[in-house]
């Protein structure tokens, strides 16, 4: 291996050293080399010199080469010939693609205002802030989306934290240095809890789940909070198995206990935190019977979790999506941080780090190009009056404006990394009734996807990782992303260009001032300037830089402007609760509240008298990606929902039977997957599930409507700052599928 050299040639083929980051999807940046011949890929090796990876991979980077060059791999632009969603496809040229988006944006803008124009995007990916520059300055609309509801991925913990701590914090397991477990100003958190995630299978947001395991070798005791026994919780000296969407609950009840046994860090609540009498005050009747009573974790479990995280120094929290996919999901946020805030375990090594963005990750976010629009055209931005914190459209918002053509009708979907149907909307056969009100629909994608055959008039075939030149761009603003790296293409498939060579093309049509840039490399140079590099610098450094880290910023004033000492908020405290809330007529404290849709807040839980928590992740698949790979599909090749052995029997089912799961608002099949490692009450359904192998032309749309979940999940049900949203309380009953569907 040649050290930190990007390409090289070995054994008669071309090694390139990059990194994955989308598509297909995924939200880290392991060290890829990429072993590749006569424009082909011939295998995917770990790089062991990159830190963030050390060589380690999963089975989607492993079976890379297969998506890459999958026969089902959309090939070149195609325009409908049929009507919608029949599945009839004429090829054109790229030229004419282009001519066929301008002449329709210019349409839509002049009959219904650009406004009409809406740009929708998935999970984390290289698209969010091209996305974000073409609705801004090329569309000139402020209606850059997602279709998740309440936006409950990601978004809340940055928005919260923002307001909270300055930055997004993360559990400390020596992810900021290169020499990583190795390094001396290192420690391993002595308890560690892992709150609603499944870190060695889902390894999200830039954080491996082997990073985790690497601490419990060096001694790391755990702290479960999971309705599921999972592999991880199956090794936690405490797991609390609560009924999901109860999160608050239990936040609420340890930070209870911590203060009632005064096992808090006096000195950091009074020197470095505001809010903590409230808070005191708050907690109050979260009593661990209380507690009990309403999450089913026994009161003797919840003391023992509170004690052993109070006093273990240092202890750290990691947080998952789950948190957040509830109504109540900023409560459940604020509850967790106010732990690591009073018991002082903040900054400092094993413990929840701040981790300030610094000058190697910070590239324009889903914001870029904003400035392009006036005051009044921003203020059009659906949603923005009534959720002032949530910085794009409102997706409940907008998807009620497609729907119902209220404020004002959306004509125009740009649809960019993401599968509203088979994936992220909630209640999606509400959002497919908006469809024929749609003018005109462009979609980005690698595969045809039930959506883009349901809605696509245009479709514009886009590279994948292997086949693009960019940079891990994505940051949400505060966040830590890793450092930045090369993306290095390395094949070329068929006609597919890439999501920046695209916003380019289109972007110089419609507003040539606003994209000067000759080539991509040009605008990734810009895209880079901040960090004082070109992006030939940072692909020839081959391995990432590691920017130096310290602990306890906040006391050494590296946080706030000016040598300032505190934290980069309003107060200059670490905020115990958040006033900005209250602007939207929340709460600014954590409280708790039944979830939407509970067998305690519902009349319909007679009917439906089992919780429904949604969307586990596997090992093999990506949201709705990677369907048509075998060697993926294989791990999971039907979608399984998890039923207790008890549940199972009462219900006549057997494990690998098909099995309906219904609620008032509608109903998916699924494969019973039987196993004691779930609450007897509780079901665990996987989402994203559509079947490539089946027709796409309508009315089958790659049986999306016979497995996914979500059309069990109720929308427009955003917690009242807009943010969060239940995809993981639900309810629901079961019974076997006699309809003997195939
Ligand atoms: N019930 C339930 N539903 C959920 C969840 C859950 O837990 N439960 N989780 C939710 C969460 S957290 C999220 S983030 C969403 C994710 O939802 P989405 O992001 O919408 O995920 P996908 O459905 O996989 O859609 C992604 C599409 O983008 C394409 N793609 C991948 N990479 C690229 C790229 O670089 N460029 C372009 N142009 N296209 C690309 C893929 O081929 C795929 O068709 O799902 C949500 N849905
Ligand atoms: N392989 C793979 N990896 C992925 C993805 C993928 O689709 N596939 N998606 C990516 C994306 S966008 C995201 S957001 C992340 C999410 O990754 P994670 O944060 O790990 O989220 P999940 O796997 O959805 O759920 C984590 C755990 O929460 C538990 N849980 C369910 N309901 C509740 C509840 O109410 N409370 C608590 N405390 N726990 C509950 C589940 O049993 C599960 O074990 O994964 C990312 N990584
Ligand atoms: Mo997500």
């Amino acid at each position: 291996m040649k050290k930190s050299k990007w390409r090289w040639e070995e054994d008669g083929m071309t090694v390139t050293r990059t990194t994955p980051w989308t598509g297909p999807g995924c939200h880290n940046a392991c060290g890829l080399l990429v072993y590749s011949k006569d424009n082909k890929i011939i295998k995917v090796e770990g790089d062991a010199e990159t830190p963030f990876s050390r060589g380690r991979l999963c089975p989607r980077c492993l079976a890379l080469r297969k998506v890459v060059h999958h026969p089902d791999r959309l090939t070149h632009p195609l325009k409908r010939a049929g009507r919608r969603g029949e599945g009839k496809w004429d090829r054109i040229s790229w030229d004419q693609a282009y001519d066929m988006i301008l002449e329709n944006v210019r349409t839509i803008q002049k009959e219904y205002g650009p406004e009409a124009i809406s740009t929708w995007h998935g999970t984390g990916r290289n698209v969010w802030h091209l996305g974000a520059k073409l609705s801004y300055s090329g569309f000139g609309s402020p209606n850059l989306t997602s279709l998740l509801s309440g936006m409950a991925c990601y978004g809340p913990k940055i928005v919260l934290s923002s307001m909270t701590t300055g930055f997004l914090p993360l559990p400390d397991v020596s992810q900021m240095f290169a020499d990583r477990y190795e390094n001396p100003d290192w420690t391993h958190p002595k308890c560690l809890i892992i709150w609603g995630n499944n870190p060695v299978v889902s390894q999200a947001d830039s954080v491996r789940g082997d990073w985790f395991v690497e601490c419990m070798k060096r001694g790391t005791e755990l702290i479960v909070v999971d309705p599921r026994l999972t592999w991880i919780a199956s090794r936690a000296k405490i797991w609390l198995q609560l009924r999901p969407g109860t999160d608050a609950a239990v936040g609420l009840g340890m930070l209870h206990v911590i203060i009632e046994e005064e096992l808090y860090d006096k000195d950091f609540v009074e020197n470095w935190t505001e809010g903590f009498d409230k808070l005191k005050e708050r907690v109050k009747t979260y009593t661990p019977q209380v507690v009990e009573e309403i999450s089913w974790v026994p009161k003797e479990k919840l003391i023992a979790a509170a004690r052993f995280y109070a006093r273990s120094k240092p202890a750290a929290i990691q947080w998952g999506v789950t948190v957040e996919q509830h109504k109540n999901g900023m409560s459940n946020l604020l509850a967790i941080q106010d732990l690591w805030g009073i018991t002082g375990n903040v900054d400092v090594p094993g413990g929840n780090i701040i981790s300030k963005p610094n000058k190697f990750y910070r590239v324009p976010d889903f914001m870029w190009g904003w400035k392009d629009l006036d005051r009044e055209m921003r203020k059009k931005r659906i949603g923005f009056a009534e959720y002032p914190t949530v910085t794009i459209a409102h997706p409940d918002l907008i998807t009620d404006a497609i729907v119902t053509g209220k404020p004002y009708p959306i004509k125009m979907a740009w649809i960019q990394g993401t599968n509203p149907l088979a994936c992220i909307a909630a209640n999606p056969r509400y959002l497919y009734r908006g469809i024929e009100n749609l003018d005109f629909v462009v979609v980005l994608d690698l595969f045809m996807t039930p959506s883009a055959m349901a809605m696509g008039d245009l479709i514009l075939p886009v590279s994948s990782a292997l086949e693009r030149d960019t940079i891990r761009a994505e940051s949400w603003g505060n966040a830590w992303w890793g450092p930045a790296r090369a993306i290095n293409k390395i094949i070329q498939v068929g006609e597919c260009k890439s999501d920046e060579e695209i916003l380019l093309e289109v972007g110089k049509r419609l507003n040539p001032e606003a994209f000067p840039w000759k080539d991509v490399e040009e605008m990734l140079d810009f895209l880079l300037k901040p960090s004082g590099e070109t992006f030939a610098q940072l692909r020839e450094k081959g391995i990432p830089e590691y920017y130096p880290f310290e602990y306890r910023k906040y006391e050494k004033g590296l946080l706030v402007g000016g040598g300032q000492k505190g934290f980069n908020t309003a107060t200059g405290k670490f905020m115990l609760y958040a006033p900005e809330f209250e602007k939207s007529g929340a709460d600014s404290l954590p409280y708790y509240e039944e979830p939407p849709l509970s067998p305690v807040s519902s009349p319909e839980a007679k009917e439906y008298p089992l919780v429904l928590t949604t969307g586990y992740r596997t090992w093999g698949l990506f949201h709705s990606e990677h369907r048509q790979i075998p060697e993926l599909r294989e791990i999971q090749y039907y979608p399984e929902v998890e039923i207790h052995p008890d549940t199972a029997g009462k219900n006549n089912i057997k494990d690998g039977d098909w099995v309906w799961i219904e609620n008032n608002i509608g109903r998916c099949r699924q494969k019973a997957k039987v196993t004691p490692t779930i609450h007897p009450q509780v079901i665990n359904a996987g989402h994203g599930w559509w079947y490539p192998e089946k027709p796409g032309p309508e009315p089958d749309l790659f049986g999306v409507w016979e497995s996914n979940v979500n059309q069990c999940i109720p929308g427009g049900q955003q917690g009242p700052t807009g943010w969060c949203a239940p995809y993981k309380s639900s309810i629901c009953k079961i019974y076997k599928d006699t309809e003997g569907l195939e």
